[in-house]
């Protein structure tokens, strides 16, 4: 048994645990994963014997429990703090939380029309205005981060995959199922953040799960 356990949700919607099951991986640790299938008749009682919160994600680690997606990420940062999960220079790393903090608690026009539903491929439609208006802030956020920040060091906001990275996968998993196309350097690193290795991986995972809860077939959808 490894020293780390993630409990997460359905790979296909669950973005809040997408982000720090990415962070995870990038600490190169063995873990194990327990995945709770949402939207079941016993989802809470599942979820609350690991998750004091209710919610997934959660992380349990030598007898502490740690739940919320960026908590989780702060947690694995200060177990691993050479591994580049933020930023090592200050400015960057003051950047690069912000930007994760305001993924966290903005950005609900998109996350609650457009949910991750990695499974799914829509054809083109108009957006709302407010999903618009996200999807503008997004685009600005990226681009500004790789022309300030990301200019060496790899393709992602700070050269190297960081947290940041991690809050904003979900976005790019969202840009490919409802076809929404950013051009320039947003789509550049939209593109890059698609072939992470460890995004592949989650994507085949949730592409091959065998359980689905049908009020994710109805429409208006939830917020994830
Ligand atoms: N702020 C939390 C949000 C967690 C969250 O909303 N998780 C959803 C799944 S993506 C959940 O646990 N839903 C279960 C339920 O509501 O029964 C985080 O960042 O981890």
């Amino acid at each position: 048994m490894a020293d780390f356990t993630i409990v997460i949700g359905n790979k296909n919607y669950s973005s809040w645990s997408l982000r720090p099951w990415l962070v995870l991986k990038q600490t190169g640790a063995a873990f194990d994963e327990v995945v709770v299938p949402l939207d079941m008749p016993d989802t809470a009682q599942n979820i609350l014997r690991h998750s004091p919160s209710g919610r997934v994600p959660a992380l349990k680690h030598n007898g502490i429990t740690v739940w919320d997606s960026l908590a989780i990420a702060e947690y694995l940062h200060e177990l691993f703090p050479d591994r580049g999960l933020w930023p090592t220079e200050r400015a960057a790393r003051a950047h690069a939380r912000s930007i994760s903090a305001e993924m966290h608690s903005g950005f609900s026009a998109l996350r609650t029309h457009h949910p991750m539903r990695i499974r799914t491929i829509e054809a083109p439609r108009d957006l709302r205005p407010d999903v618009e208006q996200d999807l503008k802030r997004i685009n600005t956020i990226w681009t500004d981060c790789r022309r300030t920040f990301g200019k060496t060091g790899g393709p992602f906001l700070f050269g190297g995959f960081t947290i940041a990275d991690a809050m904003f996968a979900p976005v790019v998993t969202r840009l490919r199922s409802y076809s929404i196309g950013f051009t320039g350097p947003a789509g550049e690193y939209a593109d890059a953040l698609w072939d992470h290795p460890h995004l592949r991986e989650w994507v085949a995972a949730a592409k091959a799960e065998t359980y689905a809860a049908p009020i994710h077939e109805k429409w208006p959808p939830i917020a994830g």
